[in-house]
């Protein structure tokens, strides 16, 4: 297939570039460095550097003999997207192209506005491309879990069939965003749907847990296709972000309570998810939802899991509350559904103690390059 990756400099983009490359399919990544300006400007950068797309992309064809087409454009700008399209002319266009950090929209008005600016306008850009250029196209989108917040019922796969007063329909399950980014996210999946209802376009949103891991068999390959592996409180997602702690002698930071829970999955696993949704697209005129995550964990468990992998390695670690700095249920009821990719094929690689010692000792290997300052959080809700 021809595949067009939006966003494929960024943590999920590269390696999805890599492995969609890898297994035989033309692909095209686009990306403006954003997140690469964003980290810069608020000294978030990741542990281990990371050359430029372009450079990646010729060091990834030296290695593997792939090629990857690499694109720097503003997608948000609209003559750069239809550009972008006409010229790799897409049959699927994976979209990640957004600001991904919830921390960031939090920190203030200008950047609320940049994540609300980029994402929506990248999104909306995205579907008129496709109306006009690609109309055949199936669009994966990155959506994300947090989309639904943490509901007293059990989450379900983007739908949910309602009775009301005798009758039934059914429905986007309900949305109750915990951050200004997750909002944006929220507000992207019903601007698809209105376009899926009223143009009949392939849809796929893929609501996606945090994910944790730097390794993926390509990115094997040579370190300098590790993809971006972030420990700091913007764009570090809490199991990368508890490894680096645990390395660093730094106790583990368990905001508040501990008894947040979410639906987490391996890096490895999101590429494999991507993948079956992009080669099994979604039928004409279908906005198809999956929840995409594998096992259900609170930051405490987490925190144990991390603390007893290390303790393992010989490590130190030291597990400590520290006052939230978000707004979000510390206890709370969480159980959602996610067959629909077990379905489609996925087999997943869970956080076993083996999987956490294997980070461990990768991260170990670049103990030197951690900056203790990054760690604690910068920014909150209120
Ligand atoms: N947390 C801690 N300690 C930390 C960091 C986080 O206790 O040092 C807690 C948070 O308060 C939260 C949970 O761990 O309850 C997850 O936080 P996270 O930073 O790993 O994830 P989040 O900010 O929600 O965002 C990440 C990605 C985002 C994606 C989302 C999926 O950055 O792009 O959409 O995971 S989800 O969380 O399901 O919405």
């Amino acid at each position: 297939m021809r595949v067009l990756i939006l966003g494929g400099d960024g943590y999920l983009g590269w390696p999805t570039a890599m492995d969609f490359a890898a297994a035989g399919h033309e692909v095209t990544a686009v990306d403006n460095y954003l997140r690469r300006r964003i980290a810069e400007a608020t000294d978030s950068e990741p542990l281990i550097a990371t050359p430029s797309l372009s450079e990646r992309a010729h060091l990834f064809k030296a290695v593997s003999g792939h090629s990857i087409e690499v694109r720097i454009a503003d997608l948000s700008v609209p003559e750069e997207m239809f550009e972008v399209v006409r010229e790799s002319m897409p049959e699927v266009i994976i979209h990640y192209a957004e600001q991904p950090s919830a921390p960031y929209s939090m920190r203030g008005f200008k950047e609320a506005r940049e994540t609300l600016r980029n994402n929506l306008d990248v999104t909306f850009n995205c579907i008129w491309a496709v109306m006009e250029i690609v109309p055949d196209a199936h669009i994966v989108k990155l959506g994300t879990m947090g989309e639904y917040g943490t509901p007293n019922i059990d989450i379900e796969e983007g739908w949910i069939d309602i009775e009301h007063k005798g009758r039934t329909d059914r429905f986007l399950f309900p949305r109750a965003a915990g951050s200004f980014y997750h909002t944006t996210k929220v507000l992207d999946t019903d601007m698809l749907w209105f376009y899926v209802r009223l143009h009949g376009l392939r849809v796929t949103d893929l609501m996606q847990g945090p994910v944790y891991g730097l390794s993926t068999p390509q990115a094997e390959m040579d370190p300098k296709l590790c993809p971006h592996f972030n420990y700091d409180d913007i764009f570090g997602t809490v199991v990368n972000r508890f490894l680096v702690q645990a390395v660093a002698g730094m106790p583990l930071t368990v905001y508040g309570e501990g008894g947040q829970k979410r639906g987490y999955l391996n890096l490895q696993d999101t590429l494999q998810c991507v993948r079956l949704a992009a080669e099994n697209p979604a039928r004409e005129g279908e906005l198809r939802i999956f929840n995409q995550l594998t096992e259900v964990f609170s930051v405490n468990e987490l925190a144990e899991r991390v603390k007893r992998a290390g303790e393992g390695l010989g490590l130190d670690v030291k597990i400590k509350s520290i006052p939230n700095p978000r707004k979000e249920l510390e206890e709370h009821y969480y159980n959602p559904v996610f067959s629909g990719l077990t379905d489609l094929g996925l087999e997943p690689h869970y956080l076993t103690d083996d999987m956490v010692a294997d980070m461990l000792e990768k991260v170990i290997a670049n103990k030197e390059r951690i900056r203790p300052e990054r760690i604690m959080p910068r920014v909150k809700w209120s």
